[in-house]
């Protein structure tokens, strides 16, 4: 009977992460990560979510690690004599009752050494990671992979 509960929750998994994920733990939420498709060979994988933090005290995101990758960076893109470089930064504040997100174009996680597995990479997959807050501890997330970015954030009404 337990049993069968578990098998049915595992059948309707697939739908429900077709739906914009939000994480919580404290007073943080970690909205709709995602990341984009890339070709099989792309070296890097980038993940984007935005970080509310509804607290009265500022956080700090310290570093992020995932099973899929032997590195993983905060990575800011920067505009330097007209030319888009991104760089590593050590933290990303969140400031108190304020968001940061992490799009394309601005800061992301970057992925790096990834896994031969690359199964959980692919259009409708998920793979983990997790998020190290100085003050909140570790909060695992899954994101979610895309062929297109998500524009519901952005717009409603388009279906
Ligand atoms: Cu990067």
């Amino acid at each position: 009977m337990y049993k069968k509960v578990l098998v049915l929750l595992a059948l309707m998994l697939p739908a429900s992460l077709l739906m914009a994920q939000t994480f919580k733990q404290g007073d943080l939420q970690i909205i709709q990560p995602w990341s984009q498709e890339l070709p099989p060979n792309a070296p890097t994988v980038a993940a984007y979510f935005v970080i509310r933090n509804d607290g009265n005290e500022a956080d700090r995101l310290d570093a992020v690690s995932s099973p899929i990758a032997g590195t993983v960076e905060m990575h800011q893109h920067m505009d330097s004599d007209g030319m888009m470089k991104m760089g590593a930064v050590e933290g990303v504040n969140v400031a108190a009752n304020d968001q940061v997100a992490f799009a394309p174009m601005g800061y992301h996680v970057m992925l790096m050494d990834l896994q031969e597995d690359r199964s959980q990479l692919v259009d409708g997959q998920h793979f983990p990671l997790t998020l190290h807050f100085e003050k909140a501890g570790d909060v695992d997330i899954e994101v979610d992979v895309h062929k297109q970015p998500p524009t519901d954030s952005q717009d409603h009404t388009a279906h």
